[in-house]
């Protein structure tokens, strides 16, 4: 697909991410811009194998940082595994998940505790292994950077070169904030780049906007022969001028509902 194809999409979801903001508060907007494009460059520049015949003909993506599910749910809309007016039902009592739940079609693993994704990744990649399809079918797990506080992440990523895992791609989303603020000034994170390769695994560095980049970064994470991860750098709230020039998560639904048509 065409960069400019990408842009579109990308634009569309947006749109979707918006409107579901405009419905309610608590929608995690910043969060979700900013894992857009990437989101949209794995599923419409790559491809993410949903259809296998065989149930382990397949690859797996795992939204650690389970918040962002709004961009989720825009990319499932634009692929047809939802309906655009089942977005409105979100967060209702009967509507869609406030986080990814796995009954929700074209939702590979229910997340929302942040931490647990790449445990969950680097098991799906070592059973990929067991089945031999290791390096043929892939899973990505897509964590926030203030996610990687989180101690569990460390375990599975430290398990994750004991066995090169070849089927394990992570992405992190580094927009430089978390809930209470931007993540150095919660817990000063250092050079990411040299903590994850200093632990064994293949450091890609992309911008996390731009698609050539994008894409770029997942072939070469694809073809690395262990486990890679790409450090994609990108802005919270991107597209949305307040709360891209706050790096903020919650927007008025009123604001929101402006740019969501
Ligand atoms: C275990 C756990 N603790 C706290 C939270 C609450 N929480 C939701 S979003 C968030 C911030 C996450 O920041 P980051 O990982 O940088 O993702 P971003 O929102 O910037 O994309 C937190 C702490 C959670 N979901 N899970």
């Amino acid at each position: 697909m065409r960069i400019e194809e990408l842009r579109s999409i990308a634009s569309r979801v947006r749109k979707r991410i918006l409107r579901m903001a405009a419905r309610d508060k608590s929608v995690h907007a910043g969060a979700s811009l900013s894992v857009t494009d990437i989101l949209v460059a794995l599923y419409f520049g790559i491809g993410v194998k949903m259809d296998g015949k065989k149930p382990t003909e397949r690859d797996w993506v795992i939204l650690s940082k389970g918040h962002a599910v709004p961009a989720l749910y825009a990319v499932l809309a634009e692929l047809g595994l939802l309906r655009e007016e089942e977005l409105d039902t979100i967060r209702d009592i009967d509507g869609l998940e406030g986080h990814p739940d796995y009954r929700t079609p074209g939702v590979d693993v229910s997340t929302g505790s942040l931490g647990q994704g790449l445990s969950i990744g680097a098991g799906i990649a070592y059973a990929m292994r067991l089945d031999g399809t290791e390096g043929r079918n892939f899973v990505y797990v897509i964590l926030g950077d203030g996610e990687l506080d989180e101690g569990q992440v460390w375990e599975a990523a430290t398990t994750a070169t004991h066995l090169r895992l070849k089927s394990l791609v992570a992405i992190v989303d580094v927009n430089g904030f978390q809930l209470d603020g931007p993540t150095d000034r919660i817990k000063s994170k250092g050079s990411l780049a040299a903590r994850w390769s200093s632990i064994g695994w293949h450091v890609i560095e992309a911008d996390g906007h731009s698609f050539r980049s994008l894409l770029s970064a997942l072939e070469e994470a694809r073809s690395y022969p262990g486990p890679a991860v790409i450090l994609a750098y990108t802005r919270r709230g991107r597209g949305l001028g307040l709360l891209e020039r706050t790096g903020g998560q919650h927007v008025d639904p009123e604001y929101a509902k402006q740019f969501s048509e």
